[in-house]
């Protein structure tokens, strides 16, 4: 995300660090993929300049690695991320680093992300993973594609609200995206077009429909908030319970209800554009590599056989290695939340070299880290051996950021990657994927990411299928052509 402007008088002066002026064209549309641009013209750490405020990018790995010292960097709450704040203020994603409620609220809510807990939530993501697969039986029968993006984003914001809050969206009883999901997405666009504004122009208009946006989630919310405050949370295991009930072990204290209104928008929008864009992308290389997607399936199959509806147990998501490797890969290429942003402590110099002032800005560009040299010579290049352990082992730590870095790191990593490797197991497991319309990526940006207009048609896959297949490319493939 663009973080904060260079002091003008040291920007263009930084040694080696290229300028580059977009205010001629402006961001556009895909602000992500102009930086990815930019890099691939004028190399791995630039400053871009608009209307004359500077914003500097790196993707270079070392220097990612040295922002990753959390002696000397700190998370930056930026300008998207500020414009974010509107409607989610001091929720864990962008309070400030000192801001009282991200402390109290990130040691109230960890252990409701650790690795064990995703036992809780593994029926509620189970039970909505059947949702998807019940509406993509009956596009199956009727021949008809699915929309993935759309698809993948009713199953996590379901997942996020009956996991986190006991809620109910109901995404499958629905030809359009919940309403929910119109008025969140159109917020994220605000916050993101905010940032490509001429100085000067009038945008009353799209303030006032952001406020009535903003105004709707959080009514949304405070009903969710209600149809809970009263009876007894000491037992409810969700996360709104743990808000509404847990006490900081430090001063006894329970979050403040303004907080926890924050803190559900927040969830509800963190948990599930992103997961949904991750799955989007990973079905969408499944779908482009016949071997790849052999592979998982293969290992689908190990599991649970011809089983018509199996019904996976947690212990089982530990045991899909190779389709994790495919999520690990997807988010290689295609890191959906692509961009964060950190500041100096104090004045330092970045990577030995690059002078920075305390508090200067400087934002990760992760698709662009994720194609440096360390990444081999076709980074490009769908391979989800890169994910090995034994390859894993030879990288550098901090080539590899899908979930950003540090103490503000993802607190949902776990959660979102039993969801969506449980899901691609069991869709892979289930169908053939067509890739009917020969699909070309287009990757929509509303701060996140996700491969636009991606349908897919499905056939049921046969025990024949399941017990014979080989791998593409193989002799047993040459020998049966
Ligand atoms: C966070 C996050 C991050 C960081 C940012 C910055 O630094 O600024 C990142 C990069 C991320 N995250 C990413 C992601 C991807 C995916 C797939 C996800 N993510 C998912 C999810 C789910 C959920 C529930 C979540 N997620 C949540 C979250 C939160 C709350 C946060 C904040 C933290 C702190 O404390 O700060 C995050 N996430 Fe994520």
């Amino acid at each position: 995300m663009p973080p904060t402007a260079l002091h003008p008088e040291t920007a263009g002066t930084l040694p080696g660090v290229p300028v580059v002026d977009i205010t001629a064209t402006g961001p556009g549309r895909t602000p992500i993929q102009q930086v990815m641009q930019l890099m691939r013209a004028h190399g791995p750490v630039l400053v871009r300049r608009l209307h004359g405020r500077d914003a500097m990018f790196v993707a270079d790995a070392d220097l990612v690695a040295d922002l990753a010292d959390e002696e000397r960097f700190a998370k930056h709450v930026g300008p998207a991320l500020e414009n974010v704040r509107a409607f989610t203020a001091d929720g864990l994603f962008t309070a400030y680093n000192d801001e009282p409620n991200w402390a109290k609220a990130h040691d109230i809510l960890m252990p409701a992300f650790a690795l064990g807990s995703m036992r809780t939530y593994h029926p509620v993501m189970l039970k909505v993973a059947q949702r998807l697969i019940d509406s993509w039986d009956r596009a199956a029968r009727a021949g008809q594609p699915v929309d993935v993006p759309d698809d993948m984003t009713r199953m996590t914001l379901d997942t996020i609200g009956l996991a986190g809050f006991g809620y109910d969206f109901g995404s499958f009883e629905r030809a359009e995206p919940h309403p929910f999901v119109e008025s969140m997405v159109r917020c994220l666009e605000w916050a993101m077009t905010r940032l490509a504004r001429t100085p000067g122009q009038d945008h009353t208009a799209a303030d006032a429909a952001f406020r009535a946006d903003a105004d709707y989630l959080a009514g949304v919310v405070d009903d969710v908030i209600a149809s809970r405050t009263g009876t007894d949370q000491s037992t409810a295991e969700d996360l709104l319970g743990l808000m509404l009930s847990a006490r900081h072990p430090a001063d006894g204290t329970t979050l403040d209800l303004a907080n926890i209104r924050n803190q559900v928008i927040t969830f509800l929008i963190a948990g599930h554009e992103t997961t949904s864009g991750a799955m989007s992308f990973a079905l969408y290389y499944l779908a482009k590599h016949p071997t790849a997607l052999r592979l998982v399936q293969r290992e689908a199959d190990a599991l649970w056989g011809d089983t018509p509806d199996p019904e996976p147990t947690y212990d089982d998501i530990g045991r899909l290695t190779y389709t994790r490797q495919v999520l690990n890969e997807a988010l290689r290429l295609w890191p959906t939340a692509a961009a964060f942003s950190r500041h100096a402590r104090e004045d330092t110099l970045l990577g030995g070299r690059i002078p920075l002032r305390a508090g200067q800005a400087v934002t990760v560009l992760a698709p662009m880290l994720h194609r440096q040299p360390v990444w081999g010579d076709n980074p490009e290049l769908f391979d989800p051996e890169r994910f090995t352990p034994e390859a894993e082992a030879a990288r550098p730590v901090h080539a590899f950021k899908p979930f950003g870095t540090g103490e503000r790191a993802c607190i949902g990593r776990q959660f979102a990657l039993h969801e969506a490797t449980m899901l691609l197991a069991m869709l892979v497991h289930r169908y053939r994927l067509h890739d009917h319309a020969d699909y070309a990526l287009t990757v929509k940006e509303t701060l996140t990411l996700k491969p636009e207009g991606l349908t897919l048609t499905l056939t049921p896959r046969t025990a024949a299928d399941r017990v014979h297949a080989p791998l593409p490319g193989t002799a047993a493939t040459a020998g049966a052509r």
